[in-house]
């Protein structure tokens, strides 16, 4: 049942993941096309595409963001539809809403989704409404400091106050005594109103050694929903995701299902169309409780590709098309073990950006091994946008052996001219608490005995 061809796609995004639409919508028979910046004349994306289209100066808000720049070159090439990608526009009710408006088909849920997702306290209020186990917390947006000492007195301290148009940790305040609440709170909305030019607040009982497990979700436009699983992304630096891996070993067969229960059934509930991912945070005790839902393809989705051969994708653009979703809760079987490691062009020391040009590059391979990247050698790495500049994946039978094919990937990843992560992940790799699988956010302060500083 087939409402709406796609025979076109403009990718609105650049880097790794434009070619990664791109290899889909090759895989389909779609024509691509790219836009790009005035820095990204050389990127892979524009060569790869069908046609390209120049929307404007370097910086992101002059191109990526620009959205008449991007509907106008969808217009002039006539595309049927337009994938986001992550980042960028792909989470703007705008973006969405104006290219549904000019009749070009969003690849996501519907806009009116997308915003209430962007909104913390509203999708907190909805999952747990859609019967999704939340944290003890405010309702509503924190009103004034006598507001915050009520709310605190029923769920004790530690607590932690975010910011509701916030998400990936900016704008977050821990407190762990009631002395400390009316200025915390202060600094927090001013923060989020510097941040997101919005100073609304919430507070929710605050976890000390959480591990991130998120949960992938397909949905089509008529009802039917599916999980692929568990990502592991506790190891994180300053809210930046590392590594994720598919499963978590935080995760029996029995909380998967659970959680994937729940996350689906919210979907249902809330009309949820196209992938998404339910961001959990999982307790020592194993309870588990939401956090934010995202509502694009993720950075990681490579790991849930691999562990169960579906290409994710794909799956958003038949959606997209209005199709049914081809297979049902028992066609998805998780097999062996996934890692993916983000390479970054940064010091990994300091953790400062390196852009410049790749004077070598060689790309690892042999079994169980994938490359997500747009770079290339002699390509210089722009310093405009974020600097990952690679993913490494890769796939074995158990999580074992994942780690050793991981280790011999990363020493064979040859990236010269810019300093990378690589080293770093090296590390990770070696170390015996990440082997034992038994860590927690705190991971990376925690690693060489906790000589790696890292802010909050
Ligand atoms: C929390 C938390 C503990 N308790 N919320 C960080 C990212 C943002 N999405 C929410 N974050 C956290 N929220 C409660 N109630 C701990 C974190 C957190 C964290 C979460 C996932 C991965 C890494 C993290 C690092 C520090 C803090």
């Amino acid at each position: 049942m087939s409402s709406r061809e796609i025979k076109k796609v403009l990718i609105a995004n650049r880097g790794e993941i434009a070619c990664r639409i791109m290899w889909t919508c090759k895989e389909m028979g779609i024509k691509t096309v790219a836009v790009h910046s005035e820095a990204d004349r050389d990127a892979l994306h524009v060569r790869f595409a069908d046609e390209a289209i120049c929307i404007g100066k370097p910086p992101s808000a002059e191109s990526y963001l620009n959205i008449p720049a991007i509907i106008s070159a969808a217009e002039i090439t006539n595309v049927d539809a337009i994938h986001p990608g992550y980042g960028f526009l792909a989470e703007s009710e705008t973006f969405a809403s104006i290219s549904e408006d000019c009749n070009i088909k969003f690849i996501g849920p519907r806009p009116n989704i997308i915003k209430m997702m962007g909104d913390k306290v509203e999708a907190r209020r909805t999952m747990q409404a859609a019967g999704v186990p939340i944290l003890p917390g405010s309702p509503d947006p924190i009103a004034n400091t006598d507001d915050a000492l009520k709310i605190a007195k029923e769920i004790g301290f530690p607590l932690i106050i975010k910011a509701a148009a916030g998400g990936g940790g900016r704008g977050m305040r821990i407190v762990r005594q009631e002395k400390d609440l009316e200025n915390q709170l202060q600094t927090a909305q001013q923060e989020a109103l510097a941040a997101f030019k919005d100073g609304s607040v919430y507070i929710e009982r605050y976890i000390e050694r959480p591990r991130h497990i998120e949960i992938q979700v397909l949905a089509d436009e008529h009802g039917n929903c599916i999980h692929l699983g568990e990502r592991e992304c506790t190891i994180q630096r300053r809210h930046q995701k590392l590594l994720e891996e598919a499963p978590s070993v935080a995760i029996s067969e029995r909380l998967r299902d659970q959680m994937g229960a729940v996350a689906v059934k919210a979907c249902q509930e809330i009309g949820y169309s196209n992938a998404g991912t339910f961001e959990f945070l999982l307790d020592e005790d194993g309870s588990f409780y939401f956090m934010e839902m995202n509502t694009r393809i993720q950075v990681e989705h490579p790991v849930t590709e691999m562990v169960t051969l579906a290409d994710i994708v794909y799956n958003q653009i038949r959606v997209a098309m209005g199709e049914e979703l081809k297979y049902r809760q028992e066609d998805v079987q998780i097999v062996g073990h996934a890692i993916e490691c983000r390479i970054n062009a940064e010091d990994p020391e300091k953790f400062t950006p390196s852009p410049g040009r790749i004077t070598a590059f060689n790309i690892p391979g042999g079994p169980g091994v994938r490359v997500d990247t747009a770079v290339y050698p002699d390509y210089v790495v722009p310093p405009y946008y974020d600097s990952m500049i690679a993913k490494l994946i890769v796939h074995a039978r158990t999580r074992e052996t994942a780690i050793r094919r991981m280790r011999r990937a990363l020493e064979m990843m040859v990236i010269e001219g810019i300093k990378t992560t690589i080293p770093l992940h090296l590390k990770i790799m070696d170390d015996e608490r990440f082997q034992s699988g038994n860590f927690s956010t705190k991971f990376m302060e925690e690693m060489n005995g906790g000589t790696q500083k890292t802010a909050a």
